[in-house]
């Protein structure tokens, strides 16, 4: 059936996309296919956004056991899975979420925000018993626990220890973080700084990634708005990633993604500033390596010009802080 005539059908609510007023979408849509100013719709409606996957399919390779095995990847930015984690990393030989409830006292955890996305904005620490009972009932809390770098509680047991693989380098390693999620938990539309490698060690996690150079189909917020900056958002999408409203954020439905699913025993490797939006099936456990490893030319290209330009800014509001500091200590 033709799309206008269907969208006309369909309740307020079809899926994840949102008709706010059929007549209205029935509208938007037809301007959409007769001007062709967003790709997507002259086949199909984005429901969700794994919709958004264009032809290209991700590459598998063995885990890379030499320094710079994964060199050609980082310099292209090609995101990869990678096979065969347990056989290369004894240490996460017997972890999953077991091994993680008996050897941890307390979790960090965050809630879901109102749109039921973890967006990363606030944590607190439980005791690990509680955390196991919101496994079990409500699976309203995603576990994010430093393991190795920033931020390590002094929680945690010396027998959970990380080691690095051989491409990373030390001297560029940032943190290694465990995330243990009930399942369903979905990790915001976002991009980092640093490349990240996504290990699978319980469940699987379905992903949808978007290459640096399709930031302006993201709809990031603003590296000049100084709540985005104070709230630490400036990495963040402003889409509603539960309702894709293509009417206020059009250039979406241009964006190609590469999808994949990341099953249990392997790694995603996820290149500094790609776009990435995760949702996990079952009950799940990962842990990833941060580690910072760009070329000038990188920070030259969007996203990362916006993350340097939001570190700069943060530097300029940290100087005036303590310039205001010293005013009120001396006067
Ligand atoms: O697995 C997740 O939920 C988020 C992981 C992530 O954002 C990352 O590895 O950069």
């Amino acid at each position: 059936m033709h799309m206008v005539v269907l969208a006309a059908f369909l309740p307020m609510e079809y899926g994840n996309f949102v008709i706010r007023e059929s007549r209205k979408a029935g509208a938007t849509l037809t301007s959409a296919i007769q001007t062709g100013r967003c790709g997507l719709l002259k086949q199909e409606v984005a429901m969700s956004l794994f919709d958004l996957s264009g032809p290209e399919s991700i590459k598998t390779i063995p885990f890379p056991s030499e320094q710079d095995g994964l060199l050609p990847y980082i310099r292209r930015r090609q995101p990869l899975l990678l096979s065969g984690i347990k056989e290369s990393l004894p240490f996460i030989q017997d972890w999953n979420y077991d091994f993680f409830r008996e050897s941890l006292k307390s979790i960090r955890i965050q809630r879901q925000s109102e749109d039921g996305i973890y967006h990363y904005l606030g944590f607190e620490r439980i005791p690990m018993a509680e955390f196991d009972e919101v496994m079990r009932t409500t699976g309203n809390g995603y576990a994010l626990e430093p393991l190795k770098g920033r931020g390590v509680s002094e929680d945690l047991p010396n027998d959970v220890s990380v080691t690095l693989p051989a491409f990373v380098p030390q001297s560029r390693f940032r943190v290694s973080n465990l995330y243990i999620g009930p399942g369903k938990n979905k990790s915001l539309l976002h991009y980092d700084e640093t490349h990240s490698l996504l290990m699978m060690l319980e469940g699987r996690k379905r992903f949808i990634l978007f290459a640096p150079d399709q930031s302006d189909c993201m709809y990031p917020y603003s590296p000049f708005s100084l709540r985005a900056l104070l709230e630490n958002r400036v990495v963040d999408s402003k889409i509603d990633c539960q309702k894709l409203d293509l009417e206020a954020f059009p250039k979406l439905g241009k964006a190609k993604g590469i999808t994949g699913w990341l099953e249990e025993g392997q790694a995603l490797f996820i290149p500094a500033g790609t776009w990435h939006f995760i949702e996990a099936e079952g009950r799940n456990v990962s842990v990833n390596y941060f580690w910072l490893q760009n070329r000038v030319r990188d920070w030259l290209q969007q996203p990362l010009l916006d993350f340097w330009l939001k570190r700069r800014a943060i530097d300029v509001l940290d100087q005036l802080r303590k310039v205001k500091h010293k005013l009120s200590a001396a006067a």
